[in-house]
């Protein structure tokens, strides 16, 4: 668990919580001493920790022969390449059940029950069949089919739910904890979801143009197993245009102090692994 969770990686959905939560709550000053920024964070933390747990155990699974069969990852060698299959399912299954554990843990103390509830819902609902577990059931059903009979559709529903669902969870999670009302939390699920959608789009560009160095794991992946990728389906030139298409539309809606979520966007589509 630890080898995995601690090996690095761009901690992007933890970020995504706090800038929700900041975007709710509002900023701490850009000079506040770490005690402070830990008192302000401490609720975004507990739910940015929960995910990247989760995160964690997907990329654990995902890696694992049964799926996707890589050796490598964050820069290391992958869980089961090192614990074996049998030690890394078991680290994922505990990663899962130890997010949820913690986010009641490190929550019950300072979050409103209902409000903290509410985010336990959703987060429940991330890794489901409606969540990463149904996309990537999808992921894996349309893997080697020719491109004529996997339509944009179908890719858009498997990263909304694969890639997309955690992101919706940390920006709806975090402004949920941040205090924001029902409205504010769909509006924001707007932003979450096209971000979603962006980050995938960055993915597959990053694996037929970025190095295995680069990226900590093999690159060029999805060409060699024949997957459904936006770049497959548009060109890179295509899958360029549609990931900033994507950023604009997901900050289009966003209020005046919303310059997090908007770097958020950019560093999602302009991000180098
Ligand atoms: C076992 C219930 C259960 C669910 C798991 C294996 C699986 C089902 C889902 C796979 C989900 C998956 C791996 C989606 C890919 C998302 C993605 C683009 C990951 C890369 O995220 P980064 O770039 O990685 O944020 P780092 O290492 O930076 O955190």
């Amino acid at each position: 668990m630890y080898y995995s969770l601690l090996a690095g990686g761009k901690r992007v959905r933890p970020v995504a919580v706090c800038l929700a939560y900041d975007y709710i709550a509002g900023s701490p000053p850009s000079d506040a001493p770490e005690a402070q920024l830990k008192d302000h964070y401490r609720d975004a933390l507990s739910l940015g920790v929960s995910i990247e747990m989760i995160h964690t155990m997907s990329l654990i699974h995902d890696d694992l022969p049964a799926m996707d069969d890589d050796d490598y990852r964050r820069g290391r060698l992958t869980c089961h390449k090192v614990y074996g299959e049998d030690v890394a399912i078991l680290a994922g299954d505990s990663l899962l059940s130890s997010s949820f554990e913690y986010l009641v843990r490190e929550g019950k103390a300072s979050v409103e029950p209902l409000r903290l509830l509410e985010v336990l819902e959703r987060l429940s609902a991330s890794v489901g069949n409606l969540g990463l577990a149904g996309g990537q059931v999808m992921d894996l059903e349309c893997e080697g089919k020719p491109s004529a009979e996997v339509t944009l559709d179908d890719l858009r529903w498997i990263h909304k739910h694969k890639t997309g669902a955690l992101l919706n969870i940390a920006v709806a999670g975090g402004a949920i904890l941040g205090g924001a009302g029902d409205k504010t939390v769909e509006d924001l699920e707007v932003y979450a979801d096209k971000i979603g959608l962006a980050f995938q789009v960055a993915d597959d560009i990053l694996d037929c143009t970025a190095t295995s160095e680069e990226l900590g794991k093999t690159a060029g992946k999805d060409e060699a197993v024949d997957k459904a990728t936006y770049v497959r389906m548009m060109g890179l030139d295509g899958a360029r245009a549609e990931a900033r298409r994507l950023r604009d539309e997901a900050i289009q809606g966003l209020g005046e102090n919303g310059g997090g979520l908007k770097a958020l966007a950019d560093f999602i589509v302009n991000r180098g692994n």
